[in-house]
């Protein structure tokens, strides 16, 4: 493979954005590689600017979860656009994108649509805060709510890859309201909740971590903050902006069958598109402006795009059949990954629920951010390398997650894993096995 336009694009966008990318984790510093740069994208494939074709695994980070340029998803971009493209006036798309969500996630009686999740998860922070008329946060080590100044604590995702502890200016008179526990310690949570509980506005958590690589909540842990925070009178705030409507139509929610007090969404609500949302009990939102006087507002909430454009995903995964598919594929591809390193020697733990899953280059379980950090970052470079120049584009970071779509076909998956044992047989010849922490 030759990526000769890509360099060269990322040399010039190297002059006028800052690492080359709006966004750090694209940058493909932690596994060694300057960034491909994309030219199309169609179903489980990816072409960059040389005329390289992947498998893709990133999918946008989540939201292609029915793959790339679904024909039905740009049919509805496409014509929303012929009526105009933003207004700044509510719309009859916003009245039943938030029916479709309210009827789909199993907490929310009420939603109000934003553009990131990090703008979801900013202001389900401050309406805690402002319900319970609390300062103070709890969040998990590893875990990655978007860059809010709040939760930019011991974060994941590309603080993780780009081994950033927190974030410099963020003020450490707001920084000392947020207090980071490591995940699955609910041992933790407790000590700090009877020492504190009264003062705790809120514990946010991803029910399945996806950000520190994927890693999966022990059975009590859920249960055990939702009790927690029914002792204390805090809000339990669920971030399913990758888990929303991935793991199940009504996502981590559903499938543990839990209640947060608030809900964070993204990624797929928009098929795309710039959205989130956060939602909830309507005694918590109804506070919300103008109704109430918590304020949140954007220029582009709710716009006819992203509406169109993620009400034209939601009705694709109410199909029939369509979670059991997702299971099928990723179970096949995990089957196939795990014997594909046992074949090779090389010691990988991977965790894996539903479409979302990720490979440690390690031989301990990984059950939070603390042992996910002991995993060989330098044999997850060189395994992303090797994928890369057969096809195959995984998260450029150990730190993140693979996404698998209904566009994934067996020749993929195939491909995938054959690539793998190759990979696999190379990390052995470099670094011997099993793997080791060379980090
Ligand atoms: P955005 O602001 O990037 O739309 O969403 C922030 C966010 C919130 N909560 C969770 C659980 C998330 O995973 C994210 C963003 N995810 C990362 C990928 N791990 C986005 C990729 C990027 O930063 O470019």
């Amino acid at each position: 493979m030759k990526w000769d336009l890509s360099k060269k694009l990322y040399e010039e966008a190297c002059q006028f954005i800052p690492g080359g990318v709006n966004s750090p984790v694209r940058s493909g510093r932690a596994v060694g590689v300057s960034p491909i740069f994309a030219r199309t994208a169609k179903g489980s494939h990816l072409v960059d600017a040389d005329g390289n074709q992947y498998v893709d695994y990133v999918g946008s980070w989540g939201p292609m979860i029915v793959g790339h340029a679904h024909p039905k998803v740009v049919a509805a971009v496409r014509g929303a656009a012929l009526n105009g493209t933003s207004y700044g006036v509510p719309t009859e798309l916003e009245v039943a994108m938030a029916r479709k969500v309210v009827a789909m996630v199993p907490s929310l009686d009420m939603v109000r649509m934003v553009n990131s999740g990090t703008e979801a998860t900013m202001s389900a922070i401050r309406l805690a805060r402002a319900y319970t008329g609390r300062k103070q946060l709890i969040k998990f080590d590893g875990c990655y709510h978007g860059h809010g100044d709040s939760l930019l604590v011991k974060a994941g995702s590309g603080l993780a890859t780009l081994g950033i502890p927190g974030s410099p200016g963020v003020p450490e008179e707001l920084a000392q309201y947020t207090l980071s526990l490591p995940y699955n310690d609910l041992e933790a949570v407790m000590e700090v909740m009877g020492r504190v509980g009264e003062a705790v506005a809120a514990i946010i958590v991803e029910p399945v971590a996806a950000n520190m690589g994927v890693v999966l909540p022990k059975a009590e842990f859920l249960p055990g903050l939702r009790k927690l925070c029914d002792q204390y009178g805090s809000l339990l705030i669920f971030d399913e902006v990758i888990t929303g409507f991935r793991l199940a139509r009504g996502g981590a929610q559903e499938v543990f069958g839990l209640l947060p007090d608030l809900t964070c969404l993204g990624k797929i609500i928009g098929g795309g598109l710039p959205v989130g949302a956060y939602g909830g009990k309507r005694d918590i939102m109804m506070r919300m402006a103008p109704l109430g006087d918590v304020y949140q507002a954007g220029t582009l909430s709710g716009n006819p795009l992203a509406m169109s454009a993620g009400l034209a995903t939601l009705e694709l995964l109410e199909q029939d059949g369509f979670y059991e598919t997702l299971e099928e594929k990723a179970a096949y591809l995990a089957k196939g990954l795990t014997q594909a390193a046992a074949a090779a020697g090389v010691e990988v733990a991977l965790n894996r629920m539903g479409s979302i899953g990720c490979g440690f280059f390690t031989a301990e379980p990984v059950s939070d951010f603390a042992s996910a950090l002991k995993s060989d970052t330098q044999a997850y470079a060189l395994f992303f390398q090797e994928m890369l120049k057969r096809g195959i584009y995984l998260a450029p970071s150990q730190f993140e997650a693979f996404f698998i779509s209904t566009a994934h076909e067996q020749d993929d998956l195939d491909r995938t894993v054959e690539a793998a044992t190759e990979a696999l047989q190379q990390i052995k010849e470099k670094f011997g096995a099993p793997s080791r922490k060379k980090r």
